[in-house]
């Protein structure tokens, strides 16, 4: 079984959180989910976390402060293994290149938004630091 390893940023600012939702072409199309993607060879989570962070959001110079959990998915024809960093501070505005919506909300708040399954470990994680 393929395992994909995969990054998310759970962005912080005046006490919310951003959630982003996928688009129509994505699988898990319409979930929300805490922005980022897949870590390709050769690069570290951090790396990789930067990356997807300018390429989703257009954002950059990022400051990610703690790790805060892995939540493990068990895919038809893969494991998806997706860890949770913290991010406190970023450069540029934030613009979407690949999802079709972005909101800030409280941890409490995101709860009633339909969450991609991995994600919602990964918010309760966060609620406990
Ligand atoms: N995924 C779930 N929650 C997230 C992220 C960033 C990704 N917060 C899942 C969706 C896909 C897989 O991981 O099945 C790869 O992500 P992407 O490369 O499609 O963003
Ligand atoms: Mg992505």
């Amino acid at each position: 079984m393929k395992i994909i390893n995969v990054v998310a940023a759970i962005m912080q600012q005046h006490q919310r959180i951003l959630i982003a939702q996928r688009d129509r072409q994505s699988d898990l199309a319409g979930y929300w989910e805490f922005p980022g993607g897949k870590i390709e060879q050769n690069e570290t989570p951090v790396q990789a976390l930067v990356r997807e962070l300018e390429e989703e959001l257009n954002i950059n110079h990022i400051q990610v402060t703690d790790y805060i959990a892995t939540s493990t998915i068990q895919q038809p024809e893969r494991i998806i293994q997706l860890q949770a960093w913290k991010v406190v501070a970023w450069q540029g505005e934030i613009q979407l290149r690949c999802h079709t919506n972005f909101c800030w909300v409280t941890p409490d708040e995101a709860l009633n938004y339909q969450l991609a399954p991995a994600d919602i470990p990964l918010l309760l994680a966060y609620q406990q630091t």
